[in-house]
C-alpha cells in the first residue's frame, strides 16, 4: 500500500495520481452501462469464476490501480503493462461490493461496448471508491481548464 500524499483538492490525482495495489477479480461483458441488479449479477458470476480458479490452483492476476485527473489505468504489477486505461468520462456505475469491503466494480463504456472490471484492493475499497468518484465527478480539471485555455 502507497500512503497517501497530504489532501490538497484534486492535486493528487495530477500527473500518474494515485496507486493502489489490486487484484483482478474478473472482466465482464454486460449489456448496458447501468443496473444495479445487472452489476451485482455480473460481479456474483465472476466470483463464482474466482472460487472455481482457485479451486483449480489459478491465482487472480496482481495489478497497480491508478486513478488520475485521466481516469482510471489499470497496470500488471509485475511487468508495469497498462493494460486498461479508462478514461473518467466513459466510467459508469461504480459499485460497492456490500459483501467484501475491499472489492468495487465499475463499467466502462468503450464505442458502446460495456465492460464491467471486478476489482480486489489490498486494503479497503472505500478511499479508492471515493478517489474514483471524485475524478469521475469533477466537472472542469485543471487538464480541461488547459485546453479550453489553448482553443482560440
Ligand atoms: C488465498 C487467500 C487470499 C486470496 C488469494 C487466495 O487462498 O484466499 O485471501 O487473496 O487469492 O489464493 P489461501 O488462503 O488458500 O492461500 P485476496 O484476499 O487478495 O483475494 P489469489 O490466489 O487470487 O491471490
Amino acid at each position: 500500500p502507497v500512503p497517501k500524499p497530504p489532501s490538497d483538492g484534486i492535486s493528487r490525482f495530477q500527473g500518474d495520481g494515485v496507486r493502489y495495489k489490486a487484484k483482478l477479480i474478473g472482466v465482464d461483458y454486460v449489456p448496458a452501462a447501468q443496473g444495479d441488479k445487472m452489476c451485482l449479477d455480473s460481479m456474483m458470476k465472476l466470483k463464482g469464476q474466482e472460487v472455481a480458479g482457485r479451486n483449480q490452483g489459478r491465482h487472480k492476476q496482481r495489478v497497480w490501480l491508478k486513478v488520475s485527473i485521466t481516469g482510471v489505468k489499470i497496470l500488471d504489477e509485475r511487468t508495469g503493462v497498462v493494460e486498461y486505461d479508462h478514461e473518467r468520462g466513459k466510467i459508469n456505475s461504480l459499485t460497492k461490493d456490500e459483501s467484501d469491503p475491499r472489492a468495487l466494480s465499475y463499467i466502462y463504456d468503450h464505442e458502446g461496448a460495456y465492460t464491467l472490471f471486478y476489482i480486489k484492493m489490498a486494503n479497503l475499497a472505500d478511499p479508492v471508491l471515493d478517489d474514483i468518484k471524485e475524478v469521475c465527478q469533477s466537472p472542469v480539471t485543471q487538464e480541461d481548464q488547459v485546453i479550453k485555455v489553448n482553443k482560440p
